[in-house]
């Protein structure tokens, strides 16, 4: 009897132990975002806004920790999204480019000059098409919540201004995402590789490549130009969203309240960052210009001539993202 009590209060001390660890852990649960960009960029601070808002509403509930420069799957983009359906990682903020090679209906945001503004982006991810993206996200297993914004893509280049597309001849460009990336600078004349971003910057700085294409935002925090970039041309040809997700058994998983939480917190955290990206666009570009950076701006006749030259690949690929979905896009940017 002596002895009983002591091991009763240690058991109740364990079991209390054990009740502690429970419940602290249902109170905090820590889910993983991946990112490309750290938050030196707009990409990464959107991810951190989210996981911001997250931890303040849920108050301690669900903590997002963020995983910068695609460290989740080895520097290696376009496993992002794979990544995240099998549950590798529970959450992305994410590229359309870098996760086109499995959701073949993103490559709609990669046709060449298929988006002339940022409103028209908007009536496309706002409207129809944009709902047909998300179920055919939903569809390969993983839950987008909201949009972001990476911007619109510019080109760079070490050797000359580029203003038509015979300019472009020869030059070895960067790529990343889906082939309709090799198809359009090929039908230019370049010489296109494709590499993650991880090895883009030692391949510009070594002048393994001529050039790479990028929104003003991470040419300006890269400083592409001090690894030699000295040639920018500003020719709108793609705007590159960004999609806020998760994995769906991790969606599941969580309550009803708490997944209202995370969509209605993404949606935040990507208007945010959406006007902040525009917004900054003209002073970085001023900026980069301060620098030293050689401007190329197209004129109407210029810009024309790139349009002509890569109307294949908007033939080549129309069917493979479905045509549906780009007459729907279409129909709501001639009506924006
Ligand atoms: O790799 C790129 O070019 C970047 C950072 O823009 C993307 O992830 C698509």
């Amino acid at each position: 009897m002596t002895s009983a009590r002591p091991l009763t209060r240690f058991a109740a001390a364990l079991a209390g132990a054990a009740m502690l660890t429970a419940s602290l852990s249902a109170q905090a649960r820590e889910l993983s975002v991946s990112t490309v960009l750290s938050d030196a960029f707009p990409w990464g601070q959107a991810a951190e806004k989210w996981a911001e808002l997250v931890e303040e509403r849920t108050e301690g509930r669900l903590t997002l920790r963020v995983y910068p420069n695609s460290q989740l799957v080895a520097g290696d983009q376009t496993r992002e999204f794979s990544a995240m359906r099998s549950g590798l990682i529970d959450m992305a903020v994410g590229s359309t480019i870098n996760w086109s090679p499995q959701v073949p209906e993103l490559n709609l945001f990669s046709l060449p000059f298929f988006m002339p503004d940022e409103d028209a982006v908007d009536a496309v991810t706002g409207g129809e098409a944009g709902d047909m993206i998300f179920e055919a996200i939903e569809s390969r297993g993983v839950i987008p919540l909201a949009w972001g914004e990476n911007g619109f893509r510019q080109l760079s280049n070490s050797r000359g201004p580029i203003s038509e597309p015979g300019d472009l001849d020869g030059l070895k460009i960067r790529v990343v995402g889906s082939p309709l990336f090799q198809d359009t600078f090929n039908t230019l004349g370049a010489d296109p590789t494709q590499m993650s971003w991880t090895d883009a910057q030692p391949a510009l700085t070594t002048g393994a490549v001529d050039g790479q294409e990028n929104p003003l935002s991470v040419f300006d925090v890269s400083r592409i130009d001090q690894v030699g970039q000295e040639y920018l041309t500003l020719w709108n040809y793609m705007n590159d969203p960004l999609i806020f997700a998760v994995n769906q058994r991790v969606w599941d998983s969580l309550s009803a309240e708490d997944r209202e939480i995370l969509r209605e917190t993404a949606v935040e955290a990507g208007e945010w960052e959406i006007a902040m990206t525009r917004e900054e666009e003209s002073e970085r570009l001023a900026a980069i210009r301060e620098r030293g950076v050689q401007v190329t701006e197209l004129t109407e006749e210029q810009h024309e001539a790139f349009v002509q030259a890569t109307a294949s690949v908007y033939d080549k690929w129309s069917p493979r993202i479905g045509k549906e979905l780009v007459d729907t896009a279409q129909e709501a940017i001639d009506a924006r």
